[in-house]
């Protein structure tokens, strides 16, 4: 049982929409405060993605992260880590721009193709306030996340000369065998940061069972050279991490992944879900890691070898 847990904190993502949560980050300035805030309450690591300030639609430009990304840099120690899932809705050469212009110390990388369905969600609202958010809940339905051989080769090439390291997204115990290949032929060197991810319709379930398997399988093939952490996503984010915490493992939470802070209730901030997220681990007798932990235990570049 290592005793340092890294929290990441994602903060706003591509999936969660305005009408949702009024608590979702929207503009470049409530994304730089709800990671700043996050890294207070304790996160080593800050997954970030970007939107349209005026629509909140997922904007995958390089642009769209400039005026976060120097204002978190400036005010927090914690490790940026830039997504290259963009929206599911995004081709991989789209999505991969701003981690291969900024050189952060982490990007995500996806690990497999998959159904990635959040369309029940239009259960929930009657009405939205933007018009591309009914399209982006209906048109899931029919979306193919695609992350091919060649797209995760695409990725690794892109990034792979800027030191660039990853947080491998496993939604799915296949996803494992495609990191364990890619491993086989020397394209990604330990340790993996594995953020194994539950609870996505098209990926694994939640069952504890299912997070078992994704530990035991991934122990299985990648031995001491990995370092585990975990995802929940909607109203079992909290449950998960504690299971996980608790098999050693490192935790995700932030309102990229749910929205919620207890049941029926919303999360005000992602501090508050990094909050909690702290209590639990500190609950269980552990210490969560610094940034500078986070980075010695993911042999990461340091944040002064970033373009930003
Ligand atoms: N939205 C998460 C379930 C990425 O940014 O690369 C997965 C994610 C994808 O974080
Ligand atoms: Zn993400």
């Amino acid at each position: 049982m290592p005793d340092k847990v890294i929290i990441t904190c994602a903060v706003t993502g591509a999936i969660h929409t305005p009408t949702m949560s009024q608590y979702l980050p929207i503009t470049p300035d409530e994304i730089a405060e709800a990671a700043i805030g996050a890294a207070e309450a304790g996160a080593a690591i800050l997954h970030l993605h970007a939107r349209d300030p005026k629509t909140g639609k997922p904007d995958q430009s390089p642009e769209a992260f400039t005026p976060f990304l120097g204002r978190i840099k400036q005010s927090t120690n914690a490790v940026v880590n830039i997504t290259t899932g963009g929206s599911p809705y995004m081709t991989v050469d789209e999505r991969t721009k701003p981690a291969a212009r900024w050189s952060p110390e982490v990007a995500s990388l996806n690990m497999g193709s998959m159904n990635f369905g959040f369309f029940p969600l239009l259960a929930k609202y009657k009405e939205f306030k933007h018009e591309w958010e009914r399209e982006h809940l209906e048109g899931s339905r029919d979306l193919v996340f695609r992350n091919s051989f060649k797209d995760i080769e695409y990725v690794l090439e892109t990034c792979y000369g800027n030191g660039t390291r990853f947080e491998f997204e496993c939604y799915d115990i296949s996803h494992l065998y495609n990191l364990a290949h890619f491993a086989d032929r020397g394209l990604v060197k330990p340790p993996f940061f594995v953020q194994s991810v539950f609870g996505l319709l098209g990926g694994i379930g939640t069952h504890p069972e299912d997070v078992m398997h994704m530990k035991r399988t991934a122990d299985r093939l990648f031995g001491s050279d990995f370092r585990w952490s975990v995802l929940g996503a909607g109203k079992d984010q909290f449950r998960i991490a504690a299971q996980a915490i608790s098999m050693g493992g490192n935790i995700r939470v932030g309102l990229e992944d749910s929205i919620w802070i207890a049941r029926g209730k919303l999360a005000e901030s992602n501090a508050q879900q990094v909050v909690k997220a702290r209590a639990l681990v500190e609950g269980l007798g552990l210490e969560i890691a610094t940034p500078d932990e986070a980075r010695a235990m993911l042999a990461l570049k340091g944040g002064d070898a970033v373009n930003f």
